[in-house]
Formats: C-alpha cells, sequence, structure tokens
C-alpha cells in the first residue's frame, strides 16, 4: 500500500510510491500521455500517466476527466526541476471519488460578479486559496504576539445594547421584545475588562452598516483590539508598531509560496520595521495643502487623503491628535489642547488606508457623560460602562486592527472582499 500524502510535503516522499487525494485542476493530454494537474488543498502537482504504465481502461478514463473531478491517484514521486514544486508524480493507479460536470470557473477570465456569486467555488482556486492561507498566518500572529506579551484574551459580546463608532452605521436585530445591534467593536467592554486584567483583547467579527461602497469597507469584518490599562497614547502607537511588525515579518517568514503566487513585491514589505514615521494631524494638513489637495483643518481624512499622506513614506504611518469633534465619544482631549484627541491611525502604505485605530479614553467621568450627551447617545445604555469610571478609574488606551484591511495590503489586493472568505457588502449576502 502507498502512503497517503500531502503535495505540500511531497519532497519527504521522493523516489517512492504515494497516494494523493484531492481534485482535478487541470489536464492536457499528447496522445499516449495525459498531464493531470492535482491539487489536494495543500498545494499543486503534475501526475504524469503514460499509456504504458497503466491500464487500457484507466488511460481511457483520464481523458475523459474533468475540472474539479475528485480523485485519488497513485504514483512514484520523481524531481523534476522544471516542475514548480520541485516534483511530479509518475501516475500508477487512479480512481475517481466523485464527478464533477460543467464547473463553472473555467481557466478563462471571469467577471468579479461571476466569481462572487460562486465565491464557494472561487476559494478553490490557487489565488484565492493563498489568499486564505495569508489571513491564517495574520490571524496566528496576531494571537502569538498577545499572548506572548501577557495578554488575555477576552471575547466581546456581539449582541449589544448600543453603538461605539456612532449610530449610522448600527445594525438592528430583533431581541425578542427589544432591538439589540450586532457589535461594532468590543472596546467599550475591552474596557472594562483592563480593568480587570491589565492587558487584554479581544477578536472577532464585527459589524457596520456602511452604506458606501468602497473597495475598503465591508459590513462583516473581523477586527482585533488590544486594551491596556494605564496606557498612554505612545504606549498604544509603540504597540500598533509591534504588532503590524510582527504580523507582516511573520508572513513574510512562513508564507514565502503564497506571497509568490500572488505576485507580491515583498521588498515593499520587508520595508517594514520600527519605528514608524509619526505625524500630527496639522503636520498631515500641512502635507495634504503642499501636495495640492483640497482640505481644511477640522474634516477626517478622506480614502483620498490617506493615499497622499501614505506616499511620503516607505512604511506604515501613524497619524495622531485628530480633531476632537471628528473622532469617537469616548476619546480624550490632548489636556495641552482640548480641540484634538488623543488618538492614533495607521497608514498603510501603497494607498491601503487606515488599518489602525486607536486613542488614549476618557477617565473621567463627568467628561464622559457629558460627551455621552453630546452625542445624543442613551445614556441608560452606559450606565455599566460609566461604572469604570465610578469605580477606581485609571488612564487606559488600545487600539482596533482591521484583518482584512492587513490582509489586503500584505496580498496587495485591489479589493476587500478577496481578504475575507464569504464578503458581506452593501449588496452582498449570497452565499
Ligand atoms: O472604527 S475604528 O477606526 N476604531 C474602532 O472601532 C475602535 N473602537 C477600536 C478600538 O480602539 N478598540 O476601526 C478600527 C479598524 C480600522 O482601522 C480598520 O482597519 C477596520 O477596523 N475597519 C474596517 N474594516 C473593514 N470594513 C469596515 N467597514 C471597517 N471599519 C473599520
Amino acid at each position: 500500500m502507498a502512503t497517503v500524502a500531502f503535495i505540500e510535503d511531497i519532497a519527504q516522499h521522493e523516489g517512492r510510491e504515494v497516494t494523493i487525494r484531492g481534485w482535478l485542476h487541470t489536464r492536457r493530454s499528447s496522445g499516449r500521455i495525459h498531464f493531470l494537474i492535482i491539487r489536494d488543498g495543500t498545494g499543486f502537482i503534475q501526475g504524469v500517466m503514460s499509456k504504458a504504465a497503466v491500464d487500457e481502461e484507466t488511460f481511457l478514463r483520464a481523458d475523459h476527466l474533468s475540472q474539479e473531478t475528485s480523485i485519488i491517484a497513485t504514483g512514484t514521486v520523481r524531481a523534476d526541476a522544471r516542475a514548480p514544486s520541485g516534483y511530479e508524480i509518475d501516475v500508477s493507479a487512479l480512481e475517481v471519488v466523485g464527478a464533477s460536470v460543467d464547473y463553472p470557473i473555467t481557466p478563462k477570465e471571469h467577471g468579479v460578479d461571476f466569481l462572487l456569486d460562486r465565491r464557494h467555488l472561487w476559494i478553490r482556486s490557487e489565488r484565492q486559496q493563498a489568499i486564505l492561507r495569508v489571513r491564517h498566518e495574520v490571524i496566528d500572529a496576531i494571537r502569538d504576539f498577545f499572548n506572548n506579551r501577557g495578554f488575555v484574551l477576552v471575547d466581546t459580546p456581539i449582541f449589544t445594547p448600543a453603538a461605539v463608532e456612532g449610530t449610522t452605521t448600527l445594525f438592528p436585530v430583533q431581541y425578542f421584545d427589544q432591538t439589540a445591534y450586532l457589535t461594532q467593536s468590543g472596546q467599550l467592554y475591552n474596557e472594562a475588562n483592563a480593568a480587570a486584567l491589565s492587558r487584554v483583547y479581544c477578536f472577532g467579527p464585527t459589524f457596520r452598516a456602511e452604506k458606501s461602497k468602497t473597495r475598503r469597507h465591508l459590513t462583516e469584518f473581523w477586527m482585533v483590539e488590544p486594551e491596556v490599562a494605564y496606557a498612554t497614547l505612545d504606549d498604544v502607537i509603540a504597540l500598533g508598531e509591534d504588532l503590524v511588525t510582527a504580523v507582516v515579518g511573520r508572513v513574510l517568514e512562513r508564507r514565502g509560496r503564497e506571497l509568490k503566487t500572488l505576485e507580491r513585491d515583498t521588498g515593499k514589505l520587508e520595508r517594514v520595521r520600527t519605528p514608524f514615521p509619526r505625524i500630527s494631524y496639522d503636520e498631515a494638513v500641512g502635507i495634504l495643502k503642499a501636495k495640492g489637495q483640497d482640505f481644511q483643518w477640522g474634516g477626517d481624512l478622506g480614502g483620498t487623503d490617506e493615499t497622499v499622506l501614505s506616499d511620503q513614506f516607505d512604511r506604515p504611518l501613524a497619524v495622531h491628535r485628530y480633531p476632537t469633534a471628528v473622532k469617537a465619544f469616548y476619546m480624550k482631549p490632548d489636556p495641552a489642547r482640548p480641540e484634538v484627541a488623543l488618538c492614533v491611525d495607521f497608514l498603510a502604505p501603497e494607498g491601503y488606508g487606515e488599518i489602525i485605530g486607536g486613542s488614549e479614553r476618557i477617565d473621567d467621568y463627568d467628561l464622559l457623560v457629558q460627551r455621552i450627551k453630546e452625542h445624543q447617545l442613551p445614556q441608560e445604555a452606559f450606565e455599566w460602562y460609566l461604572d469604570v469610571r465610578r469605580y477606581g478609574s485609571v488612564p487606559h488606551g488600545g487600539f482596533g486592527m482591521g484583518v482584512e484591511r492587513v490582509v489586503s495590503w500584505i496580498c496587495g489586493l485591489d479589493h476587500l472582499r478577496e481578504a475575507i472568505p464569504y464578503p458581506r457588502t452593501i449588496y452582498r449576502l449570497y452565499p
């Protein structure tokens, strides 16, 4: 009996007979030889079936196999310098497991809507597999980063009673006889959790009814959010720099093959090292004006503004101290200049936009109540949050990093929809 092997481990089996269990990716024939590209979810390899090596029925059957037929192929592993994986398999037996009639995604070009409607099949392509593996690595690197630094993972709820990031992007859901909202961010709970456990993070899906149709917005996205008791804005920025550097470094170290499949220019990622450039919002406005942008002090940065700014640097850029008026209710005003907040956004290079948003939080009870009122938020829903200020309030801060934005940047994608297995946007809830 041949050993069952995965294509990613094929080098260990050189010269031996193995069985690969997978699917037929493509096939071409020269009359006396069939070339079968087999994929098994761990890689792609060419199976060479020559007429002389198999019985007539097997050879004939292989001539009619269609794309994505599931197959079990047995054969001897042979090194071949020309093969992308460095190896080929001389097939001696082939079993068909499941037919695949008229597989809709063919090697020709398809429109993106056609592919998104078939996302459950599209993920079988080499490129989409590479992206999903990078996403896995990014998530794994994030978890390792926080776990190795003494952070405690504390899960925050998905059904919530109130807004965190503005009331205009809330998704209401019927919750028995009340209205609940899908969480926009675990931050408020994280703040309570940091008062219990010092350094915490939450990591889960978050939801925003983003009505704008952009390349950078999903309605369901994954966010990791650390929160640290006694942290200052500088601590928050330093943590963000270390996290981004660790994640990029890990993908470069372990997912070189995938980045190659994606034709990513890794030289640009190798430049991601600490310290990142830091500029204030005031300085950002100066740069935008000098670059001919029509931008006035006081507004939030738009997508184009972010790109103009990040284009000035070859690594992620930290922009701090935005006008308090355009930022979230919980952000602490700078005591030296209350019109700006102790907050930071990290902008990825190459026009990928904001990947991190964070701040110091208001730790003063009275000011927080005032802000809740100014933002016309229902104070009853925030009483528990105010308790964090009633009982042993401390300065603290944290940030949120969007996984899809990071994956999209690292992979060099032109739209966030490829960075998540099943994207949800204003027009898409299927499959
Ligand atoms: O709105 S954020 O800037 N900040 C927060 O939600 C804070 N409550 C986080 C915190 O301090 N704990 O969002 C944070 C990040 C942002 O930088 C993006 O990377 C990502 O979340 N984000 C998104 N990704 C995809 N789609 C959408 N719509 C989206 N919105 C934010």
